[in-house]
């Protein structure tokens, strides 16, 4: 076959192929196939030096029309499947934004949580520190700088889960505060502080009563404090916690770490004092145990109970939840149920 039939050949098989052609690597391919040093269109121009000189220049301009031909349709056909490619990858990759967003849950503080921070929110706005403290702890500051000396019959009234003769599961969180008066600076002005946390009581559980429960105390210490001063400040608290229109009584009660002792009802957030099922027909709910701080208190953390005095209260959150909810079992705060827990979701 003579050059000239052979370049009319090579170019209509290598268009078709290039014609039909349906990826770029495929393209790649055929363009070294048929362009290449080792293609037949080389080869072609190798064999021109065979020829006569009148069918040299013939021959060269055909297969340089030829090779611009392919070449046209290889840059044609790459640019179509390039575009393909980007139509391809936009369309793979569309959103459609008016679809409806999938809900994410959001969760929330525990309820027990969310009291005790409204708890230090208020006391922390009344100029008090909030302090934590250890859990387990030494006998000396749970009990001993308590005013609840070894075999102090009201020892007996605090089932306690022992871990050695000196160290215990704290059942209340006076030791922090017992702590903290002992370093206190008086110089530098009052002791004014709240420790809520956990403590633990050899309970066994049942409706009303965990082994582990919750307690926030506050303490204040200066000179020239009065019951008066503990009784505004739990006025304040009982509003802020169950409402503006609550008033608060004291009743005369005994605790070793204070003197005198009160315990302190709110009148009922429910009936507003007029009797029903949860202030159990008294108009009153008992919310808090507080008193005078005992001087012998004040004595063992190193305080001049002649110069100084102060008040002190104890609550307990868990209880301040199940009044203010309805919860009636303790144990819920604790098996973290969430379809129990989701009831008290502030927001959505
Ligand atoms: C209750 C009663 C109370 C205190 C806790 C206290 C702390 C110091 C000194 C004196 Cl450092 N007292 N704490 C006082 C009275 C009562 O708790 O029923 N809690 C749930």
């Amino acid at each position: 076959m003579d050059l000239k039939s052979k370049l009319a050949e090579l170019k209509q098989q290598a268009m078709k192929k290039i014609e039909e052609v349906n990826d770029l690597t495929a393209l790649n391919e055929l363009r070294v196939s048929y362009l290449g040093k080792k293609g037949p269109l080389t080869e072609v121009l190798r064999g021109m030096k065979d020829l006569s000189a009148e069918e040299r220049p013939k021959v060269g301009a055909l297969a340089n029309e030829v090779r611009d031909s392919i070449t046209a349709l290889i840059e044609a056909q790459k640019e179509r499947l390039e575009l393909e490619k980007i139509n391809q990858a936009l369309a793979d990759e569309a959103l459609d934004v008016t679809l409806p967003g999938n809900p994410v849950s959001i969760g929330e503080r525990h309820v027990l949580t969310q009291i005790i921070e409204e708890i230090e929110d208020l006391f922390i706005s009344m100029g008090y520190q909030i302090i934590e403290g250890p859990e387990v702890e030494q006998d000396q500051y749970n009990f001993e700088m308590m005013n609840l000396p070894k075999n102090h019959p009201a020892r007996d009234m605090q089932d306690t889960f022992y871990i050695t003769d000196e160290l215990l599961l704290r059942t209340h969180t006076s030791p922090v505060q017992a702590r903290t008066m002992e370093q206190h600076d008086f110089s530098k002005g009052p002791l004014k502080m709240l420790s809520p946390g956990r403590v633990y009581r050899r309970d066994s559980d049942d409706a009303t009563h965990s082994h582990q429960f919750h307690q926030v105390e506050g303490l204040v210490i200066d000179k020239h404090i009065t019951m008066a001063d503990l009784k505004g400040t739990l006025e304040v608290f009982a509003k802020k916690l169950f409402g503006e229109d609550r008033e608060i009584r004291l009743r005369p009660s005994y605790f070793p770490f204070t003197e005198p002792s009160v315990e302190v009802d709110v009148s009922c957030f429910k009936c507003n004092g007029q009797g029903c099922n949860v202030c159990k027909g008294t108009g009153w709910i008992e919310i808090l145990g507080s008193g005078v701080v005992h001087p012998n208190v004040l004595e063992m953390a190193g305080i001049d109970s002649t110069v100084y005095g102060g008040f002190a209260f104890g609550l307990g959150p868990d209880r301040v939840a199940m009044l203010k909810y309805g919860v009636d079992d303790i144990r819920h705060f604790y098996q973290n149920d969430v379809r129990f827990l989701n009831q008290f979701k502030v927001k959505g």
